[in-house]
């Protein structure tokens, strides 16, 4: 039942789709709407009122509280189904710290080598572009060298936790980008999350369709 949460959603933008299939996955299935980024959707006054920093996803939580920034969003729904976040607090702790891996280091390289082309900023010259692609080549090794053991989760965890579902997003939007390197354990890590959570790929077609047909009219 939704109990009249709702999350507003981009279903072209990274950010949502770790939302959007964890809300299948999790079981909570709370009521979903799209957001037009385009046509300026998030810059409404009622999107506004919900959300002054007019981003997606943001999850309507009752008529008093909205909630945004991905990670945040997949912590609240995590707890509220006790699902994919452990209560153990070191173990959640490691999953926070995960998380914050991802937005803090991880999706910054990717998001400097594609919001030129996808006109989310200026885009970059071609050295500035080489240069994004060699940092990211870089990240994805270290993530794999720091988070992954062969047959395992994120951080060594048996089953997907949210932290999975904010990293997969994450690389989902870099593996549009051709010719770039990827360690093995990235590509395992990628297959058996989807294996596991077969939802995924469903809820994230729409923005790897419009990631590439940005990538590839450049
Ligand atoms: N750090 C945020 C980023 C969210 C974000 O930047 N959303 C963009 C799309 S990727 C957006 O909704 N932009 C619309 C706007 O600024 O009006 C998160 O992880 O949720």
């Amino acid at each position: 039942m939704s109990e009249g949460k709702c999350l507003y959603k981009a279903d072209v933008s990274a950010n949502s789709v770790g939302c959007i299939a964890f809300n299948e996955f999790s079981g909570l299935k709370w009521e979903t709407k799209s957001v037009d980024l385009m046509k300026g959707e998030t810059r409404t006054p009622e999107f506004l009122a919900m959300n002054p920093l007019h981003i997606c996803p943001t999850l309507k939580i009752n008529k008093d509280l909205s909630i945004w920034e991905s990670n945040a969003i997949l912590r609240y729904m995590g707890s509220s189904s006790k699902k994919a976040y452990p209560e153990n607090i070191e173990q959640r702790a490691w999953v926070d710290t995960m998380l914050d891996y991802r937005q803090c280091n991880f999706y910054p390289k990717v998001s400097t080598v594609c919001y030129g082309f996808l006109g989310f900023r200026k885009p970059g010259s071609e050295e500035e572009v080489k240069k994004g692609k060699a940092a990211l080549e870089a990240e994805i090794k270290q993530f794999g060298d720091a988070f992954l053991k062969e047959g395992k989760f994120m951080g060594g965890f048996a089953e997907p936790t949210i932290a999975d579902f904010s990293m997969i997003s994450a690389i989902e939007f870099a593996k549009v980008i051709k010719g770039l390197k990827w360690e093995k354990s990235v590509e395992e890590y990628y297959e058996r999350f989807n294996k596991a959570v077969p939802g995924f790929a469903k809820g994230a077609a729409i923005c790897r369709g419009y990631v590439k047909s940005c990538y590839d009219k450049q």
